[in-house]
Parts: structure tokens; sequence; C-alpha cells
């Protein structure tokens, strides 16, 4: 599957989380991207990649930018567009959950990413149920999506 990974301002360090859960996804065959939403409109490069799943990787203090670009994507796709799982981790969803539902993402993931993530993308290539996966809350549209 196609991973588009997208972070917020690369501030002082590296996103180790998303890096590493990138190195994860590739060893698990998968493809991935990284891109920072703090520079334009991510629209065009997500139309153009043409991703299975966008993976957020948030802190609180830039849930804003994620927000705006997430509405983007989402009104590029809103006619009849390709169906994108969209999933969010990293301290913002551990922290504040209720973000499942403010963008009506497929699911969250709380804590640590590094079983819950390829466990997810193993289940949804093979149109599994992704219910009961430990620190991963689903939305019931996420839960829909693979049946
Ligand atoms: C190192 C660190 C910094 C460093 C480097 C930050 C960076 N850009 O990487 C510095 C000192 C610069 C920093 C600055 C700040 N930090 Co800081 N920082 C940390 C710290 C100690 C570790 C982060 C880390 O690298 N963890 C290791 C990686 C591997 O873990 P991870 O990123 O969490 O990823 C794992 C999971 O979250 C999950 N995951 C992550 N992304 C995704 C995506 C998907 C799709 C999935 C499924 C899973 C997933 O899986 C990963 C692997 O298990 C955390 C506290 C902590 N213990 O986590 C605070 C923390 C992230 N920082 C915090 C804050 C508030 C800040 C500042 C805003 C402080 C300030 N007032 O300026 C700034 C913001 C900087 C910025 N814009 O990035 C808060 C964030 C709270 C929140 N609600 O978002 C934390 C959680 C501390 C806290 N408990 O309050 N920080």
């Amino acid at each position: 599957m196609k991973i588009l990974f997208v972070t917020t301002h690369i501030f002082l360090s590296e996103p180790l989380g998303a890096m590493m859960l990138m190195a994860i996804c590739k060893n698990g065959g998968h493809e991935t991207k990284l891109i920072n939403a703090s520079r334009g409109d991510l629209s065009q490069n997500v139309r153009e990649w043409n991703p299975d799943v966008i993976a957020y990787s948030t802190i609180s203090a830039d849930i804003h930018i994620v927000k705006q670009q997430d509405h983007n994507i989402r009104e590029t796709f809103a006619n009849g567009g390709k169906k994108i799982f969209r999933i969010m981790g990293g301290p913002h969803p551990t922290y504040c959950p209720e973000i499942i539902d403010e963008m009506e993402l497929d699911a969250i993931c709380q804590g640590d990413g590094d079983r819950a993530l390829p466990t997810v993308l193993n289940r949804l290539e093979k149109g599994e149920s992704l219910e009961g996966i430990p620190n991963i809350a689903l939305s019931s549209a996420g839960a829909e999506k693979q049946e």
C-alpha cells in the first residue's frame, strides 16, 4: 500500500515518530512518502502520488495546520474521487481523541504506533476488520470501510 505521512514544522529535530513508522512500513513491503503540512497546499501532492492511506503525525500546537490541509484534501476528492483511509497518531490524538469526530478521521492511534500501524495496514490490505487492535480507535466510518 502507499502510505503518505504528513507532519508539521520540522522543529529542531527530525520527526522521529513518523520516521520510525515509515521504516516499519517499508520493512512490511509498503511504499511511503513524507510531506510537511506547513508548506503550501498538499492537495496537489496527494492527487499526484495517489496514496491509499494518509497518516497524520500531529502535536496539538499544529493541529490547525493539519485540519486546514485535511479540509483541502477532502474537497479535492469530494466528487467521486478515490476513498483514502485517513489515520492520525502522535500526541494530539493521544491526548485529544475527540479529533476523530472533529475531522471525521477513519482511525486514530493513541500512544505507540509501531505495532498498531502495521497491523492496521495488513488488515486493510486483506479487507479484514480493524476492530480490536491495541491503541487504535475507529470511527464508525473507518469500521464500515472494510466491509
Ligand atoms: C523530543 C521532544 C521535543 C523536541 C523535538 C520535537 C520534534 N519536532 O520532534 C523539542 C525540544 C524541539 C520539542 C519541542 C516542543 N514540544 Co516536545 N516533546 C518531545 C518528547 C520528549 C519526545 C518526542 C519524540 O520524539 N518521541 C519519540 C517518537 C518515536 O515518538 P512519537 O513521535 O510520539 O511517535 C510515536 C507515537 O506517537 C505514534 N505516532 C506518531 N505519529 C503517528 C502517526 C500515525 C499515523 C500513527 C498510527 C502513530 C503515530 O507512533 C510513534 C511510535 O510509537 C515528547 C514527550 C514524549 N515523551 O513523547 C514531547 C512533546 C511531544 N512535546 C510537546 C510540546 C508541547 C512541545 C512544544 C510545543 C513546546 C513549546 N511550548 O514550545 C514544542 C513544539 C515543537 C514542534 N513544533 O515540533 C508535547 C505535545 C503535547 C501535545 N498535546 O501535542 C509532548 C507530548 C510533551 C508533553 N507531554 O506535553 N519537543
